[in-house]
């Protein structure tokens, strides 16, 4: 029997359809691969690994083949890009990691405030580490930090925020970061910069989408079109202000063609014929959502138990 092709967005298929969509999706290049054996080869290195996550996603970011390599050493989650989720969302999201989490925080690493609460929460769990096995927190070598996590959640950005100057390749390129690479700061921290690593196994479709849409992997591996789609879709139905608002429309209602047709007329996207630039359109949809112009979201829900 011919296998069923999945549809697309311009062939109608819904949001609904997607989250029933079960079938696996997988994305694991041979360099997350390689990065992932280069990241059990340095723990022993490091006093701590920061695990840096997505606040939007704060779940799917995780990661079970690191935590599992990660094993007993000191870990802290850093759940980044705080100012782009959902406001309303976050203190169930902080209650649940309370309840099955030691070590976590959220925080926006393009802040400050948040570089020092890292720095301040990761010393204290070192030095607790240090006091459990009998050392005396003082004479201690180098404080060694790792950061690992999902392509493009912010780590080389923590980095040069740590720094205080651009040292690590950053960008809103996921997969920017290919090697891994020490970097000194005066006094006595060393961070290791690693290359973001993929979850092996996406369990839906959907996920996929959210990944695409926080751009922890590239468009292309589900097309533009979806992904541009999938965020239209999610906002008319959650945050339609921030569609009607940033695209001066009159309403969010109709379909994601008919939605797409609005936004591309009100930006003037038009090519020749009279015909809209969908492409255009695309584009300019999940440039503005990942900017955090289109509202702020949280794509995962809080699970049930
Ligand atoms: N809004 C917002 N953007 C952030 C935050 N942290 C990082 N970014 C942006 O996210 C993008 C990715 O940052 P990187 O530091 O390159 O991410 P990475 O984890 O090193 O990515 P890879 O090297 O691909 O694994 C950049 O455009 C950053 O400016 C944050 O807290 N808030
Ligand atoms: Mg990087």
């Amino acid at each position: 029997m011919a296998k069923k092709k999945t549809r697309s967005y311009s062939e109608g298929v819904t949001l609904t359809e997607y989250r029933d969509h079960t079938k696996a999706f997988n994305w694991f290049p041979g360099h997350m691969a390689k990065a992932t054996r280069q990241v059990s080869g340095k723990l022993k290195m490091v006093d701590i690994v920061l695990e840096i996550r997505d606040a939007r996603i704060p779940l799917l970011s995780g990661n079970d083949d690191l935590k599992s390599l990660v094993g007993n050493k000191c870990r802290l989650i850093v759940l980044n890009k705080v100012n782009l989720c959902d406001p309303d969302k976050l203190q169930g999201w902080v209650d649940w990691f309370t309840k099955n989490e030691v070590n976590f925080i959220f925080v926006n690493v393009l802040e400050r405030s948040s570089i020092n609460d890292i720095t301040e929460m990761a010393r204290k769990i070192v030095l607790a580490n240090r006091l459990a096995s009998g050392g005396d927190g003082e004479t201690v070598r180098k404080f060694r930090m790792m950061m690992v996590g999902l392509p493009n959640t912010g780590k080389s950005t923590l980095i040069n925020s740590l720094r205080g100057k651009k040292a690590a390749k950053c960008g809103d390129k996921p997969g920017l970061t290919q090697q891994q690479q020490w970097i000194k700061l005066e006094g006595r921290m060393e961070l290791l910069d690693t290359p973001g690593i993929m979850p092996r196994k996406i369990d839906t479709r959907l996920q996929g989408l959210w990944l695409c849409a926080t751009h922890a992997i590239r468009d292309q591996i589900l097309g533009e079109e979806d992904v541009a789609c999938f965020v239209v879709e999610y906002l008319a139905k959650h945050k339609p202000e921030s569609l009607i608002e940033k695209y001066k429309l009159e309403d969010a209602t109709g379909n994601v063609p008919e939605l797409l047709e609005k936004i591309a007329k009100s930006r003037n996207f038009i090519m020749h014929k009279g015909q809209s630039d969908f492409e255009r359109t695309y584009k300019t949809i999940l440039y503005d959502f990942r900017k955090g112009d289109l509202g702020l979201v949280t794509f995962e829900d809080l699970p049930l138990n």
